[in-house]
């Protein structure tokens, strides 16, 4: 096995992130709650701080210098975003408020004009609500039918199963990426293709696969790949939703205000083109600025040698979870990012959420917006330890020795 400083420079990549260097409860942070969101660098704390102080105004309105100043941040920022997941156009990139926000507007602006009694959507068991409810809202709105692909007991999406449930009746399929519960990755591009072939778009949920691996749209294919800025080092509040050039046109506009439009009379409004079609109202302008300058942080350190090294990371610490009596792991696809979630036989997961962070380790606990995946395994939620490619196999001893010591306590 490499170590963990032939992948990455660890000692330089930790000094970026000042919250690192926090104690919790009188210990060292140890930060393994990533998948809920991850921590940020000085380099997207400084451009923020900088926006603010020097160059924020109202964009794509003003005649002054500082407006076009920020409005020219802004669409750079779009720019950046758009190379860095390969898109062919700019106006592919919206912005958004997160995951959540760019799935509800696919969901009501492209149920609105092509859903239809009858009609279905295909999601599976491990989606994050974020992922279900939109699509249950508009079904119940348009008499469509939700269907769900189900999974083994290693977590992992059955394509058999998913291939009797594509039809004629399939208009869009919507699946996540990365499991944020499980780690489970799916096979994207081959659902893709696969729906494709039977004539459904598909939306793909990037909130946990754009931090760990490189996306490329393009060669994936997919129609609607969406994320979040703050799980990407990047800040809370502000999302991507990446969409084909034609099938965004196709969009009616989701929320309607300024920026949205082309003419306002009150007899008839005519709306912009991409992007800002679908971009009413004053956007989160140090938002998109900050979460381009994550982008460029991640792929400056390299995504390739941080899926590497998360990768070890997971199976270090796996390997190390998998030594202690009464530990089982929820989530064994062949095909795993890096999230652990386990129970732990005789005891309850926010017992030993609580504990651990007594000793500094934050993991989550509950459970984690999948109720229905829980439900799959019969369980109410899991102990989930999440890892970012600022974390150390020194950082997975400290969680393990602390995780010893809660199930010493609570049995
Ligand atoms: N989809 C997936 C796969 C997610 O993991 C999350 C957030 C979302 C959608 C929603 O993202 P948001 O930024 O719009 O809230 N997942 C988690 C988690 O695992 N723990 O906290 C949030």
């Amino acid at each position: 096995m490499a170590t963990e400083t032939e992948i990455i420079d660890l000692q330089k990549i930790r000094s970026d992130f000042p919250i690192l260097s926090r104690e919790v409860n009188g210990k060292p942070l140890v930060y393994f709650d990533n998948g809920a969101s991850s921590q940020k660098p000085q380099q997207v704390i400084d451009v923020i701080s900088h926006y603010y102080e020097y160059e924020h105004s109202n964009i794509h309105r003003g005649i002054h210098t500082l407006s076009q100043e920020a409005t020219n941040a802004y669409e750079d920022a779009r720019k950046t975003l758009q190379h860095f997941i390969n898109a062919k156009h700019d106006h592919e990139v919206i912005f958004t408020a997160g995951t959540t926000g760019s799935i509800n507007l696919v969901a009501s602006s492209f149920g609105k004009k092509y859903l239809k009694e009858g009609d279905e959507i295909i999601i599976s068991t491990m989606e994050h609500h974020s992922n279900i409810v939109p699509w249950q809202m508009i079904c119940e709105e348009k008499g469509a039918i939700l269907k769900v692909v189900p999974i083994n007991d290693d977590g992992e999406f059955l394509m058999e199963e998913f291939n009797d449930l594509l039809s004629d009746k399939t208009k869009l399929v919507a699946v996540t990426h990365v499991s944020n519960t499980l780690g489970t990755i799916n096979p994207v591009k081959e659902i893709i293709e696969k729906s494709h072939a039977n004539g459904a778009l598909v939306l793909i949920d990037g909130a946990q696969s754009i931090p760990h691996t490189k996306v490329d749209v393009q060669e994936l294919d997919c129609d609607f790949y969406v994320f979040s800025g703050h799980k990407m080092c990047g800040p809370t509040g502000v999302g991507i939703l990446y969409g084909k050039e034609d099938i965004l046109n196709n969009l009616p506009p989701y929320q309607g205000g300024g920026d949205m439009i082309k003419t306002v009379t009150f007899e008839k409004t005519t709306y912009n083109s991409l992007p800002h079609k679908l971009e009413a109202g004053t956007p989160n302008i140090a938002g998109g600025i900050g979460l381009a300058a994550a982008a460029k942080y991640m792929n400056e350190i390299g995504i390739d040698k941080i899926e590497a090294y998360e990768h070890e990371l997971l199976i270090y610490a796996t390997q190390q979870i998998k030594q202690i009596d009464g530990v089982r792991i929820i989530g064994e696809a062949e095909n795993k990012a890096s999230v652990l979630s386990f129970l732990v036989d005789g005891t309850h997961p926010s017992d030993i959420g609580m504990i651990v962070d007594k000793l500094g380790v934050a993991i989550r606990t509950g459970h984690h917006c999948t109720e229905p995946l829980m439900d799959r395994f019969g369980i109410p939620g899991t102990a989930r330890a999440s890892f970012a490619f600022y974390n150390t196999i020194e950082e997975v001893d400290i969680f393990i020795t602390a995780l010893k010591r809660a199930i010493k306590m609570l049995l």
